[in-house]
């Protein structure tokens, strides 16, 4: 069965959103096989959003994921990438779908609540870099 990583970002935690967003990923009929809270350092956040770096809003994303807890899941379902992807809505939630985790919970596009891998080649890699050994 095909696995996404799921982060539940620091602003969702503070604002004690955890139970909500998981009440919305298993009524969507995932099955969440791994689940953790952690701090993620600076170092590891780094590794997790290399893509990003050079961009404008490297600095502050690293900045914002450090910033305190976050809840790590490894999620399992049919499509399991796109069908996550599809549950958290676009990047910025003043343009996501009624329904999606950023619309309902999102602050801005920067803190955007939830993390979801963008394909299965990153979703393999995301799991390993959060849950590897
Ligand atoms: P995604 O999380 O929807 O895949 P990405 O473009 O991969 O979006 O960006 C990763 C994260 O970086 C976003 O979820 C958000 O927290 C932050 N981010 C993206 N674009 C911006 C921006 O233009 N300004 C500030 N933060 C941003
Ligand atoms: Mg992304």
């Amino acid at each position: 069965m095909e696995q996404t990583l799921a982060l539940i970002k620091p602003d969702a935690v503070e604002r004690n959103l955890i139970g909500k967003i998981l009440v919305m990923i298993e009524n969507d009929n995932f099955i969440i096989k791994h689940m953790k809270s952690m701090q993620m350092t600076e170092p590891l956040a780094k590794t997790f959003y290399s893509v990003h770096e050079g961009k404008s809003f490297f600095n502050k994303l690293i900045k914002y994921m450090t910033s305190g807890s976050i809840v790590a899941l490894v999620l399992e379902k049919e499509n399991a990438v796109a069908s996550f992807r599809k549950l958290v809505g676009t990047t910025d939630p003043s343009t996501a779908e009624d329904n999606t985790i950023r619309k309902l919970y999102a602050l801005d596009k920067s803190y955007n609540s939830v993390h979801g891998s963008d394909s299965l080649e990153n979703a393999v890699l995301e799991i390993s870099i959060i849950f590897g050994d």
